[in-house]
């Protein structure tokens, strides 16, 4: 790997993680850390069926004050997530099943003991009596099917349908090729090392309700606890300490962690609930299953002149809050168009409610399973003109000279150079060396296939486009609190959550930016309701640009507040005295008076020298939002060679290569680690990770046995390189990337499988390609019974 990066401490600077000394020394802090004297344990039994109506639940005898149903806490409300979308249709799930079971998995009763053991034999002692009734498990079976309802109170199963047209008449009859595809990702469990993790208690002093957390958002969290339970705001406090990874899992409220509040305020006791690895993958297999039904019309260059899609979300039982089960589908929608000009569009996307967990945002949300659809498209209308996938492409992407650029979505893509960065994965892969290779054979007869995949990811987006998803709580700007300690250094306090990404680092290299105050002496601290400003959190690629921009202007703040007290340390004019980074102020004669001695006077030493005590302190909370909110556009091309063994099935990635754009980079080193995570998580899509249902509705993976995750055997050496196209926008141009490496993977993956079996006629087009499946479709072809593209 070329290594990016400036010198120094500041962005762009290749600066170590600050906390990675606590966790690769096993010093980290997490929920299951916190040990409340007289915590008790809560296990959950949880629904063995599908579907079924709840005749009644037996609690065991002598098991009183132990076993709760939903019965027992009319205190606290269902979960209602409501939406502005027209055809959103309202589900509220309870804290524990109330009427209905709706999923294997779903928590039906909460069981306390001192040990989770004990709790556990007392679930398996609960005698339940449901009635079961015929599961939805298939999305497609479950949108047609009108007589059994997942919520009786529908018509229908259908969650949101969103619909667009644009110009697509007009301009799909314009085209003389046609090229159809379907593509389909399966289910999948997002897997963080740490799973939901709650302690809870009342904090008699405070009069709170104390939540150690884990979750990225901590104050939207302290809002839904609140509301589902019906306290103030500020008797909810909500501390996220470390947390072994979110993901997305841990943006919404969980049923579970309101049930284990309510437990907290009810009894006044310290009570804990840490999920373990079986009922994650059961009850908590809610994410990337999406159906594509898509027609590109292009003209005999394949150009693309229309899109046609039909999308199909299998969004399981219940909605979230708040992100609400509107977030998946409207990001399909309006993230299909991708990095490609083009101005004929109709889709029509569907959200459809099984019997299944419930859908919830995942690394990437829609858009690794819109970059799947779209890539293997641009793939076949190549085919179907019988030109390069290369340059097929080009002629397609967003062209450097049209940014800004309004998509046919009406998304305004800040900047960038789409081509180049394409161009560049070509160039860094050796692509003449590999079609060599391709066209002189392997020794071992495996076949080699090259594939590419682009895309841009809106990140960092505000107020106007998280409203155009009707959520309730809608996000806008972020906060940052800055001090400077009385011995010069400085304390930044911000109400993201880093769960992984390094923000402790990243922020400090903000603050070292505008004040060159040593990374070391800067403390960042974040997580916690009842200490930090504000904020909605962690997600959407959004914290480097809200919460770095905040804590950039937090620090601008402060300069002048530290020039007023140094030049009357100094003697001279405020008007003639200068700021200097990592010095502190200079008088027009040179005399300097440094950062520690200016914090040393005004906190400790007033008397020395009598300061004009007004509301400009050394401290200051200052809130930030980019100048247009409707999100910074980082972007990508993968490029992959793979060779594909035709009779064991077997997939082997021989070479990954990124070339990636995330505006100005403040740490390469920490874009690539999140590089190579959201990869290696994208592999698992591609080729791994699934959660099977039988006609039952009962998960088929409920252990790492069967729901298999790439471990470091899988994932192979990646080559990133990196462009840096800043965004006009933001703070410094900074875009946000923590999703990116999970989009592509399955997209370029599969191309390069497609065009390795391309004499072969074999087309793969379901994640994920396990060596079962491509052996599938591989004799599907050769008995020549089947189409030889792979059924949807
Ligand atoms: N960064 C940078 N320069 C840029 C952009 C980002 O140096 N131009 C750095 C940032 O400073 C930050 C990291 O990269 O340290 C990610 O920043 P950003 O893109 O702002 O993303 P967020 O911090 O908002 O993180 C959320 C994002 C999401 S939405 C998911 S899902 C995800 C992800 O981050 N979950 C993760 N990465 C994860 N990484 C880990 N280890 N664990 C998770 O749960
Ligand atoms: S799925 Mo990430 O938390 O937006």
């Amino acid at each position: 790997m070329e290594e990016h990066g400036k010198p120094g401490q500041g962005i762009g600077a290749r600066v170590k993680r600050k906390e990675d000394s606590r966790h690769l020394h096993g010093r980290g802090q997490y929920v299951s850390d916190m040990v409340i004297p007289g915590q008790l344990e809560v296990a959950f039994l949880r629904s063995p069926i599908a579907h079924g109506r709840i005749r009644a639940i037996q609690k065991p005898a002598g098991s009183e004050g132990a076993v709760f149903v939903r019965a027992d806490m009319p205190e606290a409300k269902s979960i209602i997530s409501t939406s502005s979308i027209p055809s959103y249709r309202v589900s509220a799930q309870p804290p524990l099943a109330e009427g209905k079971v709706r999923f294997v998995g779903e928590a039906m009763a909460m069981c306390v003991a001192k040990t989770r053991a004990e709790a556990e034999d007392l679930a398996e002692r609960i005698v339940l009596d449901i009635e079961e009734l015929p599961p939805l498990v298939e999305s497609m079976a479950a949108l047609r099917e009108k007589n059994v309802r997942v919520h009786e109170e529908w018509e229908d199963n259908v969650f949101v349908t969103l619909s667009v047209d644009n110009d697509f008449d007009r301009l799909s009859k314009q085209a003389t090729v046609v090229v159809k595809r379907e593509v389909e990702l399966s289910r999948q469990a997002m897997v963080p090392m740490e799973g939901k993790a709650v302690v809870a208690h009342w904090d008699e002093r405070t009069d709170q309700l104390v939540m150690y957390y884990s979750t990225q958002t901590p104050h939207v969290v302290r809002t839904g606890i609140a509301q589902f339970l019906g306290l103030s705001e500020g008797q909810v406090r909500i501390i996220a300490p470390d947390v072994g990874g979110g993901f997305g899992y841990k943006v919404i409220v969980h049923p579970e962690e309101l049930s284990v509040a309510w437990l907290a305020w009810k009894f006044r006791k310290p009570f804990r609930w840490i999920e373990d690895r079986r009922e994650h993958l059961v009850s908590g297999a809610n994410a990337r299953q999406h159906k594509y039904q898509l027609t590109g019309y292009a003209d005999d260059k394949g150009r693309l002149l229309a899109l046609d899609a039909e999308i199909t979300i299998d969004g399981g039982a219940y909605s979230n809050w708040p992100f609400t089960i509107g977030l998946e589908p409207g990001q399909a929608i309006g993230n299909l168009p991708g990095p490609y000009d083009f101005r004929g569009y109709r889709c029509t996307t569907r959200c459809v409610a099984t019997n299944k967990p419930g859908f919830m945002p995942y690394r990437g949300v829609a858009r690794t399973g819109v970059c799947f659809a779209m890539e293997l498209l641009m793939e076949g209308i190549a085919r179907a003109v019988d030109r390069d996938p290369y340059d097929v492409r080009m002629d397609n992407l967003v062209r450097p000279e049209q940014m800004p650029y309004d998509n046919v979505m009406k998304k305004h893509y800040d900047s960038g150079d789409y081509p180049q960065a394409l161009t560049t994965a070509r160039e860094k892969l050796g692509i003449e060396a590999w079609r060599a290779r391709q066209e002189k054979g392997e020794a071992d007869g495996r076949k080699i296939g090259i594939g590419f995949a682009s895309y841009c990811e809106q990140s960092a987006h505000g107020t106007s486009v998280f409203a155009s998803w009707g959520l309730p709580l809608v996000p806008g700007f972020d906060q940052a609190a800055v001090k400077m300690t009385p011995d010069g250094g400085l304390e930044v306090r911000v109400g993201i959550h880093s769960h992984g990404q390094g923000m402790e680092t990243t922020l400090a290299q903000m603050a070292h930016e505008i004040l060159g105050i040593d990374v070391s002496r800067i403390h960042v601290t974040h997580g916690d309701t009842g200490t930090t400003p504000y904020s909605t959190g962690t997600y959407a690629s959004r914290s480097i640009v809200m919460a770095g921009g905040a804590t950039a202007n937090a620090c601008r703040e402060l300069v002048p507040r530290i020039v007023k007290i140094g030049a009357h340390l100094l003697g001279c004019k405020e008007s003639e005295a200068r700021f200097e980074k990592g010095v502190g102020v200079i008088a027009p004669d040179g005399k300097q008076m440094s950062l520690k001695s200016i914090c040393e006077a005004w906190y400790l030493r007033p008397d020395k020298a009598p300061l004009d005590v007004d509301r400009r302190g050394l401290e200051c909370s200052v809130s930030y939002k980019p100048e247009r909110d409707s999100g910074a556009f980082s972007y990508a091309s993968h490029a992959v060679a793979v060779a594909v063994d035709t009779d064991t099935g077997q997939v082997e990635i021989l070479d990954y290569v990124i070339v990636e754009d995330c505006g100005t980079v403040v740490n390469p080193m920490v874009v690539e680690g999140q590089t190579i995570g959201g990869i290696a998580q994208g592999i698992g899509t591609a080729m791994y990770e699934e959660i099977e249902y039988d006609v039952n509705g009962q998960p088929n993976a409920s252990t790492l046995a069967d729901y298999t995750l790439p471990g470091p055997t899988e994932v192979p050496h990646m080559r990133i390189f990196h462009m840096e196209t800043p965004s006009p926008y933001t703070e410094f141009g900074i875009k946000g990337m923590g999703e990116g490496g999970a989009i592509a993977p399955p997209a370029a993956i599969f191309n390069a499988v497609n065009d390795a079996l391309r004499s072969t006629g074999v087309e793969v087009n379901r994640t994920p390609l396990t060596p079962h499946r491509l052996l599938e479709a591989i004799e599907r072809a050769r008995s020549g019974t089947l189409p030889k593209r792979e059924a949807a």
